[in-house]
């Protein structure tokens, strides 16, 4: 199936310029369908129609407000724009609304478009001349520089034919978007009908979306299935980048979104209160923005009030650019590459705008921020990745994670870790984590320092417990601990024991006074057969200050001299065998015992007794019956 060619060309212009009669007069459609857009005769929220021409190109038009007041809903229509037309009525010339609808478009980096001077019923051949010089003033420097000026007039329709024609032109250039990127359709218009249930529609920014999808109102969480999708009035299987769709979400209510939502695959996109990227501020921007400004974040389809952090200096004058850093009061669901604009808070005007490029900054000091911000903005796509998997240190990043927060879509950046991983600049500790190969090195380095100082401390200690030691490790992920100690034992320069971990060339190695201490503690619980002292005791016998955490204790308890039964209850090796032995002696003639037989088989109290029974238990010598004990597997 071939799918025709989608264009989306939004109006622009002052208010009473005769956009929307332009519109209706090129396509058929009164786009102010509203009740009060049509009692008070002008645009409030956004209008859409549409022209099919030729060779299965569509062009979907948005008609904007040109109100003031209703910039915010000028820019959800925007944003998603291919082509700029900028409607200038021919008696009123340029006014606030066509330089600031002119602004914006530039702010978002629409790359074409048009200006259309209609009403030229209204004026006569020398003023139209006048209008012109005004239009070249305004568009000198800007995307609509060279752009087409067509003059038309709504009301007796001259001039329609040559603007559909140069409109035609203009649409069948503009390159089309890549499918590769996650889906992402910035809602712009939610409404129900009747039988169906919550529709949504929008310029699907990115990607592709499917009948049966599931698909995830962000931020919001809500997951939902594609029921239906249309674009331009008809039903489709499936809607592409760049087009005007309207999405039926199954088992959703109305009142649960709201223009600014985006709707994505469930579990793809990310939300986020910080951005970093540049930011232009304009020219004509009354004054300059200064550090923790509260500002007005326009980004697809949603208006978040905001803070600027300047991540260089503490302000920026009109005319420049800066790093800046957004804090965000409601979350926001956007990519790097996207723009942004910027409204002051009060006047409201449009002050500036720019590009994102980090939508979930981590903690960096300022110079290493700012580097990371010049590669995110200027380097290859492979720079980009490999930033962000430095970035993220030795806790790495999840494939799913990386895909959210750069704008390659999930195939392209899984090429480009695996060209990392090849070159050797990432380490891959499974097929979904990755870790950047200096990350690698500095956990190696914090695993045999920390090693290298726990033996310093503790000498006679075996070893480190794997648990402290990746603690001391700065908390590493699990795998990729597993990962590098696996690659350190590879090489022989740590060994794993059990739960303990040490330096290959590490000894446990007593001086003689200490082995005689520890000979005379072993020989304390060995004479003391059944009924042992308790660590302290034994130790301070032998004349050593402490208790079973003492490393002489350890060292005993490491070699396995000592047992631990009980909490603080140890015994010797060989008096537990011993033990052992005759209690399966007895249980043999007696086939069940109770703790009142042990004790008087061994002489002992019911201190040591009911451990001992409980110990052998766990140990599955025996086995409990109610209060007595049988051998096991007798
Ligand atoms: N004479 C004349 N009036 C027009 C023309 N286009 C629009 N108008 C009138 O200008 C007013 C504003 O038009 P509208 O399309 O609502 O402007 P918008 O606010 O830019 O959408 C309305 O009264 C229209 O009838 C035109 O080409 N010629
Ligand atoms: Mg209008």
């Amino acid at each position: 199936m071939t799918t025709g060619r989608h264009v989306v060309v939004g109006t622009a212009g002052h208010i009473d310029h005769g956009k929307t009669s332009l519109v209706k007069a090129l396509t058929g459609t009164d786009t102010d369908r509203l009740p009060e857009e049509k009692a008070r005769g002008i645009t409030i929220d956004l209008g859409f129609a549409f022209l099919e021409e030729p060779g299965g190109l569509t062009i979907e038009i948005v008609d904007v407000p040109g109100h003031e007041r209703f910039v915010k809903n000028m820019l959800a229509g925007v944003g998603g724009i291919d082509v700029a037309m900028l409607i200038i009525a021919a008696d009123e010339g340029v006014m606030p609304q066509t330089r600031e609808h002119l602004a914006i478009c530039s702010l978002l980096h629409i790359r074409t478009g048009l200006v259309v001077v209609t009403k030229t019923d209204t004026v006569e051949p020398d003023w139209l001349e006048l209008v012109r010089d005004d239009i070249a003033t305004l568009v000198r420097g800007t995307f609509l520089a060279d752009a087409p000026i067509v003059p038309v007039s709504a009301k007796t329709g001259d001039g329609l034919p040559a603007l559909r024609e140069a409109l035609r032109t203009l649409a069948a250039a503009v390159p089309p978007r890549s499918t590769e990127q996650l889906a992402r359709l910035p809602i712009d218009r939610v409404f129900t009908i009747k039988g169906f249930g919550t529709v949504v529609t929008g310029t699907l920014a990115a990607g592709a979306l499917a009948v049966d999808d599931r698909v995830e109102v962000f931020p919001r969480g809500l997951v939902a299935k594609v029921r239906g999708l249309q674009t331009h009035g008809r039903p489709v299987e499936r809607a592409l980048a760049g087009q005007r769709t309207a999405v039926n979400l199954q088992g959703l209510e109305r009142a649960a979104v709201e223009r600014g939502d985006v709707i994505g695959h469930a579990g793809t996109l990310v939300a986020t209160t910080l951005v970093d990227g540049t930011l232009e501020l304009l020219a004509d921007a009354p004054r300059p923005l200064k550090t923790r400004d509260r500002v007005r974040f326009h980004a697809g389809t949603s208006e978040i009030m905001a803070r600027v952090l300047l991540i260089e200096g503490h302000e920026v004058t009109p005319g420049a650019r800066a790093l800046a850093r957004f804090r965000l009061e409601a979350p926001l669901v956007a990519l790097p590459g996207d723009r942004f604009v910027v409204r002051s808070y009060s006047p409201i005007v449009t002050i500036g705008g720019g590009t994102l490029l980090d939508v979930d900054p981590g903690r960096m000091r300022v110079r290493a921020r700012i580097a990371h911000l010049r590669t995110l903005e200027q380097g290859s796509p492979e720079d980009v990745v490999e930033a962000h998997v430095r970035e993220a240190g030795v806790a790495g990043v999840r494939l799913a994670a990386l895909v959210a927060r750069v704008p390659f879509g999930a195939r392209q950046t899984r090429a480009l870790l695996d060209a990392l991983v090849s070159a050797g600049r990432v380490v891959a500790a499974d097929r979904e984590w990755f870790v950047h190969g200096e990350a690698v090195e500095r956990l190696r380095g914090l695993i045999t320092g920390a090693l290298e100082q726990f033996h310093r401390a503790h000498p006679l200690r075996p070893g480190m417990s794997r648990e402290e030691l990746r603690g001391r490790a700065g908390g590493a992920d699990e795998r990729l601990f597993a990962h590098v100690l696996t690659a350190l034992g590879a090489d022989g320069r740590v060994r794993a024991d059990r739960d303990k971990v040490r330096l290959g060339t590490h000894e446990v190695r007593l001086d003689a006074e200490q082995q005689a201490a520890a000979d005379r503690v072993e020989r304390e619980f060995r004479d003391a057969a059944a009924a042992p002292p308790s660590p302290a005791e034994a130790l301070a016998r032998a004349g050593v200050r402490g208790d079973e955490e003492h490393e002489l204790f350890q060292v005993l308890l490491d070699a396995r001299r000592l047992v631990r039964v009980k909490e603080s209850l140890f015994f010797h090796t060989e008096a537990l065998d011993a033990i052992q032995d005759k209690v399966v002696a007895l249980l043999r003639e007696r086939k069940e015992i109770g703790p009142g037989d042990i004790k008087d088989l061994l002489g002992i109290s019911r201190k040591y007794a009911i451990p001992l029974l409980e110990f052998f238990d766990t140990r599955r010598v025996t086995a409990r019956v109610g209060e007595r004990r049988v051998l096991r597997g007798a």
